[in-house]
């Protein structure tokens, strides 16, 4: 695929800082956490327990699935993070830990360009940064103090999809099949419904509906889907490594259109669910920031 090996610069991001116990005020340039620019910096002050009990936390969206194989923090100067962990999630609500650091050798001037590099491992689109003990302006780890960095840099590629069709239930059928066949080898087919498909875990389109997954095989390219051969969706030409939604594939869940924009031509019938008014409207969602 053409993009797996494109530079993400440029692309806008969607990062937030939670710590309920800050004031508002004292949460600080929170976009330069992860801008690229180790000259630039979030600033949290005036930090509450807490912040040193590890529940606060700085959230980045990556806008995409991406293979996370490293992440470099870059501290600033005399109060910081002295240890924090690093957690991943596929969509935003279920998180697993994936790496955590610790900065052995507190400094009163820690050295701005230094990255502080940790090996991670996981798949996910968010990726979240929480402090887990401070380093005050003197020499102790502690709350009440300020949790500040230059920059968060996520390192990854995109999570690797090679001959996978995905298929975005918005029919909420229970047993979704992709029956499958090569256009010009009549003996080229699965068997009808055709291969049963696994749901994507924790993951769903920006409409809710939850995505699943089967793997094209024997270079087949077409596709019908089915509801375990019931009720079922007019041909298709498979696009692997795309998201088929309502007769289009698309490249990207978050390119597929809300419910405002398609609800008016869902099937309502007495063969059909009417979902209509029973859908969440999401907005499209901005990138975040991944270096290659
Ligand atoms: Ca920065």
């Amino acid at each position: 695929m053409f993009w797996w090996n494109l530079y993400f610069y440029g692309l806008l991001r969607k990062s937030f800082v939670n710590a309920p116990d800050v004031n508002s005020s004292d949460i600080q340039n929170v976009s330069n956490g992860n801008d690229g620019d180790t000259n630039t910096q979030t600033n949290i002050n005036n930090c509450a327990a807490t912040v040193t009990a590890g529940t606060a936390y700085f959230q980045i969206d990556l806008g995409r699935m991406y293979n996370i194989t490293r992440i470099d923090l870059y501290v600033e100067g005399s109060a910081y993070a002295s240890s924090g962990t690093y957690e991943i999630s596929t969509d935003g609500t279920n998180w697993a830990t994936i790496g955590q650091y610790t900065i052995s050798n507190v400094s009163s001037n820690e050295n701005a360009s230094t990255a502080h590099s940790t090996t991670v491992s996981g798949i996910g689109r968010y990726i979240r940064y929480i402090p887990t003990a401070l380093r005050n302006g003197t020499s102790s780890l502690t709350g009440g103090s300020a949790w500040r960095w230059r920059d968060l840099m996520v390192y990854g590629t995109p999570a690797v999809c090679t001959n996978d069709i995905y298929f975005v239930n918005f029919q909420m059928w229970d047993t979704p099949k992709a029956h499958m066949w090569k256009a010009d080898d009549t003996n080229n087919a699965t068997t009808w419904p055709g291969t049963a498909m696994t749901q994507v875990s924790a993951t769903t389109d920006p409409n809710g509906f939850t995505v699943w997954k089967a793997s094209v095989e024997n270079n087949r390219d077409r596709v019908i889907f089915s509801n375990n051969g019931g009720n079922q969706l007019a041909d298709a030409t498979i696009s692997t490594c795309h998201y088929y939604f309502n007769g289009t594939w698309y490249e990207d869940l978050e390119d597929i259109p809300s419910a405002m924009m398609y609800s008016s031509i869902l099937p309502i019938g007495r063969h059909h669910t009417l979902i209509y008014g029973m859908v969440p409207v999401k907005g499209k969602i901005p990138h975040g920031r991944v270096l290659p």
